[in-house]
């Protein structure tokens, strides 16, 4: 019997030599399906496992959302931290300077962001090495990755990165898939779906789902997945985060180092310098952007504005899910409310429980009095 990481390496070397074609598709949904089943055997026995130091960094959440630093040893994340937030975490300028995780307030536009520091990852990461489990395992829980990667050598990080984070995973800037998986008792598979698949035939889905033992199931699907969105989707487990990607030290670059980087990896937002402070701001600004977080004024009923402590929350959310933030019994004696800003036309506007709010929005809420 060979072992689990023979399997996968010989599942890997078929897939790598299968071309893509009409006729090989199923075949290949039905490797990728495989060599999933056997990386969560290989992931669990290392979650389960006492090696590796112990249980998961202990995190208290706090803040309106959360950041999480992830790069390299050296890099500059502690650097940054201590730049962004109101905490101190050791600088060094050898590697693994950091051994645990650092979270720290950073205080924006009213708004308060937990930004964790981490020891730096090192390939193997996924499967547990250096501090890998812990490490991504904060990861996990955040809601945005911040990738930090080093002017120098920033190609080679990006790519190790993003291999480390999908492997324990992590799936960036990707929706999560709307489908929807239903075990019937027999019938078959029947596949109905809202779109034209452009990505996959009902024979690969089919070949994906048989290699997981599922012979009878309604499966809708409401997005253009390929075959590893489907096997996400019967697999579990995975969390969609969104990222940035920014690229530090460069204060050290060389002319010319910079353009080169940014031409080699066109995810790159920004060009950061923690050491000299340079574009810090504008850091803030972007991390604030892609947690999509917007501000709410509450203005009391016959009262006057609160400009002092908005509301933080995510944008798209109604005034129903304000209502449940702010108190456990307001959704249910909402009478109305008026909104001045953005997200209406006149000053004031009456609207109902389900109007979307824009940002910088006045709110009043009017509750019934029994
Ligand atoms: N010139 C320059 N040096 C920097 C910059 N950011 C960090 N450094 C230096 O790089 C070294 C490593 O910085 P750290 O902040 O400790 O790096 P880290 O990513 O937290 O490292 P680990 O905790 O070991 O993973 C230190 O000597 C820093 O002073 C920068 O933007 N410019
Ligand atoms: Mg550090």
């Amino acid at each position: 019997m060979s072992t689990t990481a023979e399997k996968i390496k010989e599942i890997e070397d078929e897939l790598k030599i299968t071309k893509h074609n009409k006729a090989t598709n199923s075949h290949i949904g039905r490797l990728k399906a495989k060599l999933a089943k056997l990386k969560r055997e290989q992931q669990e026995r290392i979650m389960s496992g006492g090696k590796g130091g112990g249980d998961g960094y202990d995190v208290k959440k706090s803040g309106d959302s959360t950041a999480a630093l992830i790069g390299l040893p050296s890099v500059g994340k502690s650097t940054l931290l201590n730049r962004l937030t109101n905490r101190e975490s050791e600088v060094g300028h050898y590697a693994f300077t950091t051994l645990e995780a650092i979270p720290g307030i950073l205080d924006h536009n009213g708004a308060q962001i937990q930004v964790i520091d981490l020891p730096g990852i090192i390939s193997g990461a996924s499967k547990g090495k250096g501090r890998g489990k812990q490490v991504l395992g904060v990861a996990r829980s955040a809601d945005l990755i911040l990738i930090v990667l080093d002017v120098f050598d920033a190609r080679n990080q990006y790519e190790m990165i993003l291999h480390e984070l999908y492997h324990f995973g992590i799936r960036l800037d990707q929706e999560k898939p709307d489908v929807i998986l239903k075990k019937t008792n027999r019938g078959g598979i029947a596949v109905s779906s809202l779109y034209n698949l452009t990505k996959i035939d009902e024979k690969t889905i089919k070949a994906i789902l048989t290699e997981y033992r599922i012979i009878n199931a309604d499966i809708t699907i409401r997005s253009d997945i390929d075959a590893d969105q489907l096997i996400d989707v019967v697999e579990g487990n995975r969390v969609y985060l969104k990222s940035l990607v920014i690229v530090n030290k460069v204060d050290l670059a060389p002319p010319g180092l910079r353009e080169k980087v940014k031409e080699e990896i066109p995810e790159i937002e920004l060009e950061i310098s923690a050491g000299t402070g340079y574009n810090m701001e504008e850091l803030k600004d972007l991390i604030m952007e892609k947690l999509d977080l917007i501000r709410i004024y509450l203005k009391p009923h016959g009262g006057e504005t609160d400009w002092d402590e908005p509301l933080i929350v995510r944008n798209g959310v109604s005034i129903g899910d304000v209502c449940d933030k702010l108190h456990g019994s307001f959704r249910k004696e909402f009478k109305y409310a008026r909104v001045w800003g953005k997200s209406i036309k006149h000053d004031g506007q009456k609207v109902h429980i389900n109007h979307k709010l824009a940002d910088e929005d006045v709110l009043t809420i009017v509750r019934s009095t029994r």
